[in-house]
This record gives structure tokens, C-alpha cells and sequence, in this order.
């Protein structure tokens, strides 16, 4: 019998390395996606099996984290050897604007996941894994950060997952459940949200190429981050589950740079010459070799409460995992910025061809809201 997965968030980044990943294993693997008013699944379109084919692999319902009863009835239909809670808000800078919304869906939503398997009497039968993050750290008390960092989130985002996190932990101890904990830093890829400072940075740019936009501005410049492939962490959150028992890891590269420095290195890509950075704070531009600004400073894109740096140490995975990261950041950038310059591409032929561009729900400004 094929081992079935349950994957939350199914339509998002990791969600889709991960059922990729699951479907190669022989999974059949069952994916909730939320009703939108609009295609929302292109990350897995892919992977689409016409449901009237007779046993498809993959398999979506209509759900949300936020709704009690609809996770006990997708959790009894399915009933899962594994779920992988990806499913969340999981925009940072978002969660200060919907804070209540980022705690029912981020916090509630693991604890509804966890009391459906519970209610059905599945604890013995379902592993559980949950997507926490590095965020947890915020106002970090040790560098690098391990599994035994003690937490100080920053963000109404960090304090839900917080919850999460110990909700988790206490299922574990409290019913015996394999339920655990994946605490992943920063992971990238060219299907992550345009929002999230890396694509947002390969996208404007590659843009910018293109002659689409002439500048891309941002929020704190000297943020530093442990940036790691989406492709090579959702591996370790199968592996994790396929431990003897469950135990809480740090998923990082033990690589630190800046904001800053990932843009020098996404010019750098573009085969541009070297960024000059003038001006101090709010002033501050970037400045490319033929002379234009590139990047200015807009106030609108820093936090109430920021998380200054960020670094993880992965010996406990590499130890018990056999966590070898396989992507440098500059071959992940690389990749990102190959598949951005692609679509700007695209779009710059057809706007040479006459064609309106399409809205910007399908083509959001390089300078978007958050
Ligand atoms: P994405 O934002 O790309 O994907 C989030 C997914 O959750 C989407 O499928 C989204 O659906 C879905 N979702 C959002 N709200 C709900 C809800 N109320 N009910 C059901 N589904 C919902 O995130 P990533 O793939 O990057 O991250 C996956 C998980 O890992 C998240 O929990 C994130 O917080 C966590 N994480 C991510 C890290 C990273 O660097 N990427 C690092 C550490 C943790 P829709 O497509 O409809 O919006
Ligand atoms: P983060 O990712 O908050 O770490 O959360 P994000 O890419 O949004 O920000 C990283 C850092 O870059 C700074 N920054 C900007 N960020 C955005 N989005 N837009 C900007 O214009 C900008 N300018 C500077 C931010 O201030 C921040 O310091 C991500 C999410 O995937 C979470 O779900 C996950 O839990 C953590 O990573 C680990």
C-alpha cells in the first residue's frame, strides 16, 4: 500500500518542493487548498491529475486552518500516515497588518490539526509535521542560533508560530503523538512569493534589465539572513518524519549575509558591474555601473519591530539527518534570477508586440505593498 501524505499549504512554496518530493517517493498525496476567487494552485498545476482518472495521486479538497470542522472531516476521509502543516500567514511584515488573522490561521491552525488527529483517534497512526521557523529567535540571545536558543519572537507572525511550536511539543509529550518540529531558517527558490525580499529583489531587478521598471525600493538594507534552497529544506521535513522518534531540528545553511549583499550579488548575476551604495538611512540609493539609481529607500518597508540577524546551526540535522545542503547561495541565486529574467522577458516582448500587459494581480508592481 502507497504511504498517503496530507500537505496544508499545498499551493505555496514548500508545498509544492514537498509533494513533488512525496510523489517521486510513490505517496499518494492529498493537498488543501483555499477557495479563491481566481487560480491559485499554479505552483502545482504541474503535478494536476484530471480527478476522473481512476486513482490519482494527488488529490485536493477546499480548506481552511481556520475552520475546525472541515479539518476533521478532510483528516477522516484521508487519514493521513502523514501531515505536513505548511498551511499560514506567512508573510512577517503582513502578520502587524492582520495580526488576529496570522494568530487564528499560524497558531490555532496547528492546534486544529493536532486535535483532528486526536479527536479521531489517529494518534498512533499519523505523523505530524510542523513548519516552524527561525523567526521563533527574533531578538536573537545566542549566535548562531540551535535547537536550545532559547525564543524572543518580534513580530505577531514569530508569536503565533511560537504557539505553534509549544502546542506541538506539549501533543507530543502530553499523547504520545510523532509530532515535531522543523525549525527552518530563510529558504528561497524561484516559486517563492514575489513579496519576500530575495524574489522581490530578483524579480525587480531582473525587471530593470528588461527596461520594465527603472527602480526598486526597499526596506532595511543591512538585515542579515541564513538563506538556504526551498528544494533541499522540504527534504529534510519528509526525513524528519521518518526518524525513530520525533525530535525538533534547526534546518539552516550556517551561511549568513545581508540584504544588502544579495542584491550586489543579483546585479552581479545580471552581469552587472558592481553596485555604488551613496547616502546614509532613508537616503541612501544604489547606483548601477551605466550610472542609473536602482535601489532607493522607502520607510514603508521597515517593521515596527525588526530581526536584525539570523543564523542557524544545522550540526544536530547533519548528525542525525545527514543534512547536507546541495545549493549555494550563489547557485540559488543564479537560479532565481535565470527564471525572473525569463518572465520580464516575456513581458517586455509583449508589450513590444502591442499586447496589454495583464493586471496587477498577475503582474504585481516591482514595489508591491509589502
Ligand atoms: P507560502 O506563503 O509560500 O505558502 C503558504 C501556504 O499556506 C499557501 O499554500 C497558502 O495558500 C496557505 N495558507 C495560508 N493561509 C491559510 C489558511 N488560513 N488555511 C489554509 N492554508 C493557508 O509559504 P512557504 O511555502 O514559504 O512556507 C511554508 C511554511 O513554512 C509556512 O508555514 C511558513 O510560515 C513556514 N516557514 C517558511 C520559511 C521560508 O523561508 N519559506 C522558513 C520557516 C518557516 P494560498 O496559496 O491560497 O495563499
Ligand atoms: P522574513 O523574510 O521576514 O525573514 O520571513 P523576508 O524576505 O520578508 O524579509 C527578510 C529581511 O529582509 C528585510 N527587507 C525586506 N523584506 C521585504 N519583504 N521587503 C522589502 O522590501 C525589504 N527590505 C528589507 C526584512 O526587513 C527582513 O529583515 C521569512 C518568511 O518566509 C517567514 O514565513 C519565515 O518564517 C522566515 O522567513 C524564516
Amino acid at each position: 500500500m502507497p504511504r498517503t501524505a496530507l500537505i496544508t499549504g499545498i499551493s505555496g512554496q514548500d508545498g509544492s518542493y514537498l509533494a513533488e518530493l512525496l510523489l517521486e517517493k510513490g505517496y499518494v498525496v492529498h493537498g488543501i487548498k483555499r477557495r479563491a476567487s481566481s487560480f491559485n494552485t499554479q505552483r502545482i498545476d504541474h503535478l494536476y491529475q484530471d480527478p476522473h482518472e481512476s486513482d490519482p495521486r494527488l488529490v485536493l479538497h477546499y480548506g481552511d486552518l481556520t475552520d475546525s470542522t472541515n479539518l476533521i472531516r478532510i483528516v477522516q476521509q484521508v487519514q493521513p500516515d502523514e501531515i505536513y502543516n505548511l498551511g499560514a500567514q506567512s508573510h512577517v511584515a503582513v502578520s502587524f497588518e492582520s495580526p488576529e488573522y496570522t494568530a487564528n490561521s499560524d497558531a490555532l491552525g496547528t492546534l486544529r490539526i493536532l486535535e483532528a488527529v486526536r479527536i479521531l483517534g489517529l494518534t498512533q497512526k499519523t505523523r505530524i509535521y510542523q513548519a516552524s521557523t527561525s523567526e521563533l529567535y527574533g531578538l536573537v540571545q545566542e549566535i548562531p542560533q540551535k535547537e536550545s536558543t532559547p525564543f524572543y519572537p518580534r513580530s505577531p507572525y514569530g508569536v503565533a508560530k511560537l504557539y505553534a511550536y509549544w502546542i506541538t511539543v506539549n501533543y507530543r509529550e502530553a499523547y504520545g503523538m510523532y509530532a515535531c518540529n522543523g525549525i527552518l531558517f530563510n529558504h528561497e527558490s524561484p516559486r517563492r512569493g514575489e513579496t519576500f525580499v530575495t524574489r522581490k529583489i530578483t524579480r525587480g531587478l531582473a525587471r530593470i534589465n528588461e527596461g520594465l521598471d527603472e527602480c526598486l525600493f526597499m526596506g532595511n538594507l543591512d538585515s542579515l539572513r541564513d538563506w538556504g534552497h526551498a528544494r533541499d529544506y522540504v527534504e529534510m521535513q519528509w526525513r524528519m518524519l521518518q526518524q525513530e522518534s520525533p525530535e525538533d531540528f534547526v534546518i539552516a545553511t550556517g551561511r549568513q549575509e545581508s540584504v544588502r549583499r544579495f542584491i550586489e550579488l543579483t546585479a552581479a548575476e545580471l552581469g552587472w558591474g558592481p553596485i555604488q551604495w551613496e547616502g546614509e538611512g532613508v537616503n541612501e540609493v544604489g547606483r548601477r555601473d551605466s550610472g542609473e539609481v536602482v535601489v532607493r529607500i522607502d520607510p514603508r518597508y521597515f517593521r515596527p519591530a525588526e530581526v536584525e540577524t539570523l543564523l542557524g546551526d544545522p550540526t544536530r540535522a547533519r548528525e542525525r539527518l545527514g543534512w547536507t545542503p546541495t545549493t549555494t547561495l550563489e547557485e540559488l541565486v543564479a537560479e532565481m534570477v535565470a527564471a525572473d529574467k525569463e518572465e520580464a522577458r516575456k513581458e517586455a516582448i509583449l508589450r513590444l508586440k502591442g499586447f496589454k500587459v495583464v493586471g496587477s494581480m498577475e503582474n504585481p508592481p516591482t514595489n508591491p505593498l509589502a
